[in-house]
């Protein structure tokens, strides 16, 4: 059984950030979503590479069996791990459904840890972030909050009735915002 974090909040609120920290020090595993089909993308041969690059450049969700696919053999790679952080994903209902039917029994969920940031924040970090990412820029970021609100916050809203979700605000200095998410971390294994 694996143990797996998810790590949602809106584009550019610091889940990769946050993640690269939590992997050095606690022992997890960063697996970002987003990362991931970049790879994808990337990767001569593969058949999936335009179908993606419309999807990130739409700030649309690409369909699940294509992420949790790339997900499951990353996990299956990094055998070792404690854990996984999942980043990025779930998205949508497609993913969440096709996440259980795939993963379903294969993993534990520990809890989904919600980073929270005003959206007008979110949108100036990805458009200082310099990494050349085609998805940030100022069309692609208004449909990237768009999907956010109209399809991942119900995601978390779930999660929320469930009990599962753990938010820390991540409109402060990253050093603050980690010391709450090791709280989190440490708490949950306890
Ligand atoms: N920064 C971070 N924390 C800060 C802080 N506390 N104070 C000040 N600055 C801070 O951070 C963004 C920038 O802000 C960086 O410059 C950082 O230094 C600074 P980062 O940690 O990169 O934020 P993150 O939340 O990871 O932002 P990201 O842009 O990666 O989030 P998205 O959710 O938009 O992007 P993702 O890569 O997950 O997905 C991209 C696209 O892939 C999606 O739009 C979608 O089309 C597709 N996708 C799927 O289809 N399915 C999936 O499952 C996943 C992705
Ligand atoms: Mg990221």
């Amino acid at each position: 059984m694996y143990n797996v974090v998810f790590v949602l909040g809106p584009p550019g609120s610091g889940k990769g950030t946050i993640c690269a920290q939590i992997q050095e020090n606690l022992g997890y595993v960063h697996l970002s979503a987003g990362d991931l089909l970049r790879a994808e993308r990337e990767r001569e041969g593969s058949q999936f590479g335009a179908l993606i690059e419309g999807h990130i450049k739409n700030g649309s969700i690409v369909p699940v069996e294509i992420t949790c696919s790339l997900l499951e053999n990353a996990m299956i790679a990094n055998k070792e791990a404690n854990g996984f952080l999942v980043d990025g994903f779930p998205r949508n209902e497609d993913n969440l459904s096709g996440w259980k039917k795939q993963m379903g029994g294969k993993v534990n969920e520990q809890f989904v840890l919600f980073l929270s940031c005003p959206v007008d924040v979110c949108i100036d970090r990805c458009l200082h972030r310099g990494q050349g990412r085609t998805d940030d820029n100022v069309e692609s970021l208004k449909k990237r909050v768009e999907t956010y609100n109209q399809q991942t916050f119900p995601i978390i809203e779930q999660y929320e009735k469930h009990g599962m979700v753990r938010e820390v605000n991540s409109q402060r200095p990253i050093s603050e915002v980690y010391q709450d998410v090791v709280e989190v971390f440490s708490a949950a294994n306890q």
